[in-house]
């Protein structure tokens, strides 16, 4: 399993774009704001020199968290607060920002704010959380740039934990917002959601999710509440949160201190049926100002709110931080019932009077507390009842198991610990964090002395290139994993992934390894390909430098996280050439997909596949693409010989689309081999248009220098210390 594939083979009938379902499919009339966004024109209104950071550090934050603190129990006739305190809705919205991440991809989570924007502003399971942050919004304001959306909501989620007595293990700021949906995030490809009837993504047949996903139905941000499809069985709830919260990052302690630490506070709303309350906010008329979700002014002083549907609270203590729920969930029997708005729900049977909650509105009430069927999967599973159980006995294990998760389900996606600011920042370094220890800078004379060795080391420049390539373009910009840096690529799982070539890797960097001296084994990889692609570049008569920034460290195996590694493995890297089983996409778009990954633009694509065909960098050497007779040295003839018009292309075999022959007109004799990623450059016009420009006289420097900048640019996508 991997990036796109999810573990399924491909199959004709289930080929889909790489992109699905997009915001103008479910917003057709949206005002096309992003038509100003072209030509290089950026939507960020505080610029590109604009340093958050600094920003932040400028902050007084003893003040902001004691405004946030008051702004918990200030309740506004509006949207009044349940119980008289916002916490909980707050540690809603900071988890439904932050659980749109996935492991698989990287995308999703809350490191830019996207909470703010289409489609996750409307989504059914965003239901009024557009309330939440028009709560935030006059601390925003009185904070400004010094304290960014995303930051905010992370951080009121944790001061509602704080406020309510509940532990807490830190905060990490530098989320630094973005200014547009990202229209990178592949969200699945139903046309419905999950208020409209989608299908739930986990069946008999199909048994795991699809590609990069980790929610089980459109429109959710994990698994239904009130059960597979709405079907209340608790063991198939367990099945879908295990499927969902792997995705996350999470296992299975992590997903039952998460979900009874949540539920520890609030309620679910569903005291009206639903079809009495408004649209979402994107579908909203102009003069209701982005919210949606309308519910009547009367209706919202009682507390009668419709949400998720669900009504109730887990706990008789929904605002403390208290054992309550595992000892509520534990004591009674709980049977099936429906909500006043018609959700299925749990309800325990003949609660002692101390065991019933407060009404929302009026403390002097007392109403029945509910579970959810996901929260019912708690007690049912044997896995999860024998964590629940441990739990229950044992409150300070929860405190610390809560605390944790919370804390990496918050700064899952922020990557490393050196972009982490802010006085709360953790001591300890933690796994998933995937440390490298602090590297040194390398001596001129270093580098100059290990060059020459490895060049003269007897390895192809193919090989050098290939194995920095293979070590550096693992980084993600989605959540800042990955990189050179830490030289993982000699550790497991990546040394033996597949594309990687382990047999061939192992002699390489075994050679790396005996001549680099004093010099980290991530600087010796990094620094033996880009001596490569230097020599390979005054070889074809280029007096170019490439440069190399030293300071990376080695991690280590202890500190590698090898589960979730896993899911990093390239299921194609078109820059190699390589596609290990064909995908529910054309590899084509994974090819765009590893490129916006690696955060490039399409001439810096362009330029880099070109050079790496002729460098020699294929996977297994292979020769399709190698669209030149000298091999090894850096040239435009990549894009000279695509687009001779001299030549015809046609398919291998019928049985796949993936490989194809030039033939040259003139004879019809076979003269080169290439893939679709090859040819992509000259059959998508775009791509054409940018290869056209590699191709021509007078740009054959013009390449190799474009070459050698995205070069640098992946080798150095990581070093977060260089910024
Ligand atoms: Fe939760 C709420 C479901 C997990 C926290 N949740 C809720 C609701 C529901 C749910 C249905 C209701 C909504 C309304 O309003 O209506 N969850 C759920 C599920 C899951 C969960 C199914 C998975 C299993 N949570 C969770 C977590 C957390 C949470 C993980 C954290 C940590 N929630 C929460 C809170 C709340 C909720 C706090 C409350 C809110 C208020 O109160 O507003």
């Amino acid at each position: 399993t991997g990036e796109l594939s999810g573990g399924c083979p491909y199959q004709a009938s289930k080929a889909r774009s790489l992109l699905g379902r997009q915001n103008k499919d479910w917003w057709p009339e949206a005002l096309p704001v992003d038509m100003l966004h072209q030509n290089g024109v950026s939507p960020d209104p505080l610029g590109s020199d604009f340093d958050y950071a600094e920003a932040f550090n400028a902050l007084d934050y003893t003040a902001l968290k004691n405004d946030l603190t008051a702004l918990m129990t200030d309740s506004k006739p509006w949207w009044p607060a349940d119980y008289g305190h916002y916490g909980p809705f707050m540690i809603r919205m900071a988890w439904h920002a932050a659980g749109t991440y996935r492991v698989t991809d990287g995308r999703g989570g809350a490191n830019s704010g996207q909470q703010r924007f289409e489609p996750l502003n409307s989504w059914p399971d965003n239901g009024n959380l557009d309330k939440a942050r028009r709560l935030l919004w006059p601390i925003k304001q009185k904070y400004g740039k010094n304290i960014s959306w995303a930051d905010l909501f992370i951080l009121a989620g944790n001061v509602a934990i704080e406020s309510m007595g509940g532990p807490v293990f830190g905060f990490a700021g530098g989320r630094r917002d973005v200014f547009q949906s990202e229209g990178d995030t592949f969200w699945g490809t139903e046309e419905l959601w999950v208020d409209q009837g989608a299908e739930t993504r986990i069946t008999e047949e199909a048994t795991d999710l699809e590609g990069p996903l980790a929610a089980i139905q459109m429109g959710l941000i994990y698994v239904n509440p009130e059960g597979p499809g709405g079907n209340p069985d608790p063991l198939q709830s367990a099945r879908d949160m295990r499927a969902t919260f792997s995705r996350m990052a999470m296992n299975s302690e992590e997903t039952v201190a998460l979900t009874a630490g949540g539920h520890a506070f609030g309620k679910a709303h569903g005291a009206k049926p639903s079809e009495r309350f408004g649209k979402n906010p994107a579908s909203e008329s102009v003069h209701l100002q982005g919210l949606g979700w309308l519910t009547d002014e009367e209706d919202i002083g009682k507390g009668h709110i419709t949400t998720s549907g669900i009504e109730g609270s887990w706990s008789n203590n929904p605002t403390r931080w208290t054992g309550d729920y595992f000892r509520l969930l534990f004591k009674y029997d709980y049977e099936l019932v429906e909500s006043p708005a018609g959700a299925k729900q749990w309800q325990p049977v003949n609660p002692d009077p101390e065991d019933m909650a407060p009404d929302a509105r009026d403390p002097s009430k007392r109403v029945p507390t509910m579970m959810t069927t996901a929260d019912m999967a708690l007690k049912m599973d044997p896995e999860f009842r024998a964590i629940s159980e441990r739990f229950r006995d044992d409150q300070a294990a929860l405190d610390d198991a809560f605390a944790r998760a919370w804390f990496k389900l918050t700064h899952r996606d922020m990557g490393p610990k050196i972009r982490y600011i802010g006085p709360e920042v953790p001591e300890e370094t933690l796994i998933w964090q995937d440390p490298v220890p602090e590297g040194r800078e390398a001596s001129s004379a270093e580098v100059e002395r290990f060059t020459k060795a490895i060049l003269g080391a007897g390895l192809t420049i193919g090989q050098l290139v290939k194995t920095a390539w293979a070590s550096a373009s693992t980084y993600r910009r989605s959540d800042h994993r990955g990189g050179a840096n830490g030289a993982r690529i000699r550790l497991d799982p990546q040394v033996n992934w597949e594309v990687n070539e382990p047999g061939e890797l192992k002699t390489v960097l075994a050679k790396i390894d005996e001549l680099r001296g004093e010099l980290s084994m991530a600087d010796a990889i990094v620094l033996a390909g880009s001596a490569a692609v230097e020599k390979a570049a005054r070889d074809a008569g280029f007096n170019v430098t490439v440069p190399f920034s030293g300071g990376r460290g080695d991690a280590t195996q202890e500190w590698t996280d090898v589960d979730s590694f896993k899911w990093m493995e390239p299921q194609a890297d078109a820059f190699r050439n390589y596609l290990k089983t064909r995908q529910p996409v054309r590899t084509e778009e994974m090819l765009l997909d590893r490129a916006a990954l690696l955060g490039l633009s399409a001439p810096e694509m362009t330029a880099l596949v070109g050079g790496l065909r002729v460098l020699g960098a294929n996977h297994g050497d292979r020769p399709e693409g190698v669209l030149t007779d000298r091999k090894g040295q850096l040239t435009n003839d990549f894009f000279v010989n695509l687009l001779d018009n001299d030549t015809f292309w046609e398919l291998v075999d019928s049985s796949s689309d993936e490989e194809f022959i030039g033939f040259t007109r003139a004879g019809k004799t076979p003269k080169w081999k290439a893939t679709r990623t090859d040819l992509i450059f000259g059959s998508n016009s775009q791509l054409r248009a940018t290869a056209e420009v590699y191709a021509e006289k007078g740009n054959e420097e013009l390449f190799v220098q474009h070459f050698i900048k995205a070069w640098v640019k992946v080798m150095n996508a990581d070093r977060f210390d260089l910024l």
